[in-house]
């Protein structure tokens, strides 16, 4: 295991406007968080040394004593790597690794290190590794040929067990072809994503934090086979589902990659192909831990990246997960003023998913979809119900099916799916068309 010494910057917040104050992560969150993604990458911290930093230091990020101090530090007490808690300049990291004469990582590193690990398909693999190139590109040296001259392990691993590419030109070359490579997929999502819209499905966006329970949600709700984990980032692809509500209406449902407390922007931009999901959703289900004490910061960051990523307006369904966790319930009643839309659940022991189904069919009732379905010859009652409920693009009569194109309301859609057969088998043209 590799040793760590996890250094943790506490900037003075005094410049910070008081109403934002609530919402600025206190010392000991970032401390338990910096922690927890340690652990993610198989390290153990081995010491931790608070840097409070008022004016940061262009050399050094903290100031010159404190660095004499870690030197100090780590010649009584050797590590194997320190890690801080904020990004670092390639300026500031090179000077710091001089003085230490250790591997020196910062948050961004530790972040992107953990994707690697977790990276599993092409997908994941060409963003975290184009993540990846891109912070180290403006942080390379001279020809740029070290990735650090101190050593591999946490911070040098690229995706999928290879060793990252640390020559620059190549680098700039690999981007290209990576950035290529993505662009095929986000075009073969685009084109599956149309056929659904084509059938009048709405979509879902799972969002949050990540381990909030977003995997194990899909599971519960679409008997999906996702892989669920208590630790950070698991997920790093988009699976969809489909789900059927209890009002028969269809719906896709997507799990995506979870966010992060000032996840870096590099990283959403690395990931555009795997956050084009939530991008196209028409509602989102924004899963959050209240299991967690600081739930309320948990849900301020992510709410954070959905304005990063444009898609703060889409209609959000607050999702309070794990209550089953709760002792005492009492901390999320009330709540929902500062949430919008809220519902408690449990995904894992499938606490009160009725209520979560009766709020999402609210949500999509706004919804219009156009169908074109066919429907047994016997059904003019659906006939008569689009031309009530909706607007009626067209009505073809079969021997034994009546084909209808109309967009509905989602309210109602659900039966004229439910109702639907294959035209397959029926033959004969139409005999009658009427708009
Ligand atoms: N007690 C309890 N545990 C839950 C619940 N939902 C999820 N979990 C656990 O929380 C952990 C994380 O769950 P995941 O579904 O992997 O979380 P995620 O949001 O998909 O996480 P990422 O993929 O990392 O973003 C797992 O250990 C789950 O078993 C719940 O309602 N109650
Ligand atoms: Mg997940």
């Amino acid at each position: 295991m590799e040793k760590i010494l996890l250094i943790i910057i506490d900037f003075k917040r005094d410049h910070i406007g008081h109403s934002k104050k609530s919402m600025v992560w206190t010392v000991d969150e970032i401390v338990d968080e910096m922690q927890e993604l340690v652990a993610a990458c198989g390290g153990e911290v081995v010491e931790q040394v608070i840097c409070r930093v008022d004016k940061p230091s262009a050399g050094y990020l903290i100031n010159e004593g404190k660095v004499k101090d870690l030197v100090a530090l780590c010649s009584v007490n050797p590590v194997d790597s320190v890690i801080f808690s904020h990004e670092l300049k390639g300026s500031q990291k090179r000077n710091l690794e001089d003085s230490l004469n250790v591997k020196t990582i910062d948050r961004t590193q530790l972040i992107l290190d953990i994707f690697a690990r977790h990276a599993t398909s092409k997908e994941g693999k060409l963003q975290v590794e184009l993540a990846q190139l891109q912070y180290l590109l403006p942080r390379l040296s001279g020809k740029g040929t070290e990735l650090s001259r101190l050593g591999g392990g946490i911070g040098t691993l690229g995706p999928g067990e290879t060793k990252l590419e640390v020559d620059r030109r190549r680098i700039s070359s690999r981007i290209t072809k990576l950035k290529r490579g993505l662009k095929d997929i986000t075009s073969d999502r685009a084109l599956k994503r149309k056929k659904r819209k084509d059938k009048g499905v709405p979509a879902i966006s799972l969002v949050g934090y990540t381990n909030a329970g977003k995997s194990t949600l899909l599971n519960t709700l679409t008997q999906a086979d996702q892989k669920t984990r208590d630790g950070l980032f698991t997920t790093l692809d988009s699976l969809s589902r489909q789900l059927i509500l209890p009002n028969h209406q269809k719906v896709v449902l997507s799990d995506t990659i979870g966010f992060m407390h000032e996840l870096p922007h590099n990283l959403i931009e690395s990931f555009k192909a795997t956050l084009e999901e939530v991008k196209e959703a028409d509602i989102l289900l924004h899963v959050l831990d209240v299991s967690q004490p600081n739930f309320q910061h948990l849900h301020q960051s992510v709410l954070n990246v959905l304005t990063e990523l444009g898609v703060e307006q889409k209609p959000i369904l607050t999702v309070f997960n794990k209550i089953d966790k709760l002792e005492d319930v009492n901390v999320i009643v009330n709540l929902g003023r500062d949430f919008g839309e809220t519902v408690s659940i449990s995904a894992k022991s499938e606490e009160n998913l009725s209520e979560l189904f009766d709020k999402i069919i609210d949500l999509l009732s706004a919804f219009v979809v156009e169908v074109n379905v066919n429907i047994p010859i016997q059904r003019m009652d659906l006939v008569h119900l689009a031309h009530q409920e909706g607007e009626v693009y067209s009505v073809k009569y079969y021997s034994k099916t009546i084909n209808l194109r109309a967009a509905l309301p989602t309210r109602v859609a659900g039966q004229f799916y439910k109702e639907a057969v294959e035209k397959g088998h029926d033959k004969s043209g139409p005999y009658e068309d009427r708009p």
